[in-house]
């Protein structure tokens, strides 16, 4: 199958769109045609160079929504026709990790999704002859892609794929870090740090969940008329402040916030998200990705005071068996989507997404292919 693809041949280069060829899927894989695809920060964050998996040259993008093309021997959970979000947290169903009833992450697929390859440990991309790596078990900067069959999420067919494509990551990444990571009850206060597709959608599900106080905080105060139609209450630019901003949220919250969200990436920030907790019971979970050899740190006693240090990936979310229903509520009006995207585009204007991202112009770009 010939198929337009973006292939990012190195760190911090553009990606090239050109035609590559995609093999069949074989057992227990299923080939998906996109509809559309979006640009996460993690996308802008492997292609950086960043990402200590990251691979080149390969095919990029993991939030994505299409239909079933092919379906490999074996697979009986979707056919051809269906509409799919792809899984970069797989759900096999029977791992130790899916069995354990404790987590989402899936272990089924995720060593060679890290490796650029399929299960069986070979690419179905080519051009020239010359393999190509997948990325994140996705590669929806593909036209045609394939995953394995625990990688997708079987949705509505009445569900506009150019929206609900964000639930194959940063909305439901927001959402589900609120109700399943944090469990943020009603009337909590809420510090959410980086108000991009990721952040904003922590304000969503915060609102959601009843929250009494959100406190949006960036650096860029463009986004603050978003943060506020999501639900924000009190607005922060750390730069319009001396003292460190976990001393400033302290001040502003009598003593900290229940939870707060990091949602940049920064491992600075992460400790004053920890930090600005209340002692005694707040929670901070982190959602953004750090680079390679970046790490974090804060004073012991902060932990030993009560404040309790989490992570998040995908919202906690089991995709196959809860994604459909984020759809549906998507459908029925109970989750925005629709706001976060700010640009649509043809998917040959890919490296603009990017660029729009960089410069925090963008929250979502959804290209069409
Ligand atoms: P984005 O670039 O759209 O948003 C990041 C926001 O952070 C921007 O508004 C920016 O102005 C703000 N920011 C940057 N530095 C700041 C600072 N020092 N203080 C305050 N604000 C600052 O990115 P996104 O797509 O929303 O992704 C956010 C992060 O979440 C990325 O690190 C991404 O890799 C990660 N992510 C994680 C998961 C997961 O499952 N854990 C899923 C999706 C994305
Ligand atoms: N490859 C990176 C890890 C990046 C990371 O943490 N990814 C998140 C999803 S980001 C989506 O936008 C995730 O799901 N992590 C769980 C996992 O299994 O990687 C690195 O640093 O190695
Ligand atoms: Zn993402
Ligand atoms: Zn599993």
């Amino acid at each position: 199958m010939k198929s337009r693809a973006a292939i990012a041949w190195e760190a911090g280069k553009p990606l090239e769109i050109t035609e590559i060829d995609v093999e069949d899927p074989r057992e227990g894989e299923v080939m998906v045609r996109l509809v559309a695809t979006s640009v996460c920060h993690t996308d802008a964050y492997t292609l950086s160079g960043a990402d200590p998996e990251g691979l080149f040259p390969s095919v990029l993008g993991h939030e994505g929504a299409g239909v079933v093309e092919a379906v490999g021997a074996g697979v009986t959970s979707v056919a051809p026709g269906d509409h799919v979000i792809p899984l970069y947290t797989a759900e096999c169903g029977k791992c130790k990790f899916c069995l354990s009833g404790k987590t989402n992450l899936c272990q089924a697929v995720r060593a060679t999704q890290g490796q650029g390859v399929m299960p069986d440990g070979s690419s179905r991309f080519s051009l020239n002859g010359r393999s190509l790596h997948h990325y994140m078990g996705c590669s929806t900067f593909s036209e045609y892609t394939v995953l394995p069959e625990v990688s997708l999420a079987k949705v509505s067919r009445e569900a506009p794929m150019d929206k609900i494509c964000l639930l194959g990551c940063g909305v439901t990444t927001g959402i589900g870090a609120v109700f399943n990571t944090a469990k943020v009850e009603r009337g909590a206060t809420v510090a959410v740090f980086g108000l991009g597709a990721i952040g904003l959608a922590v304000i969503q599900g915060a609102q959601m969940a009843g929250a009494s106080r959100i406190i949006a905080i960036d650096i860029n105060t463009d986004k603050f008329d978003m943060a506020r139609q999501f639900g924000a209450t009190d607005f922060v630019n750390p730069n319009d402040y001396n003292d460190p901003i976990q001393q400033v949220i302290i001040d502003q919250t009598d003593g900290g916030v229940d939870y707060s969200f990091e949602c940049i990436g920064n491992v600075n920030v992460m400790r004053s998200a920890l930090e600005c907790c209340h002692k005694g019971w707040g929670e901070s979970i982190i959602i953004g990705v750090a680079g390679a050899g970046e790490e974090i740190s804060t004073r012991p006693v902060q932990l030993v005071t009560g404040r309790v240090w989490k992570g998040s990936a995908f919202g906690g979310v089991k995709g196959r068996s809860e994604l459909p229903d984020y759809v549906d509520r998507y459908m029925k009006g109970e989750i925005m989507i629709d706001e976060f995207v700010t640009h649509d585009m043809p998917f040959e204007r890919i490296n603009e997404a990017f660029e729009l991202l960089h410069a925090g112009k963008s929250i979502r770009t959804v290209l069409h292919y």
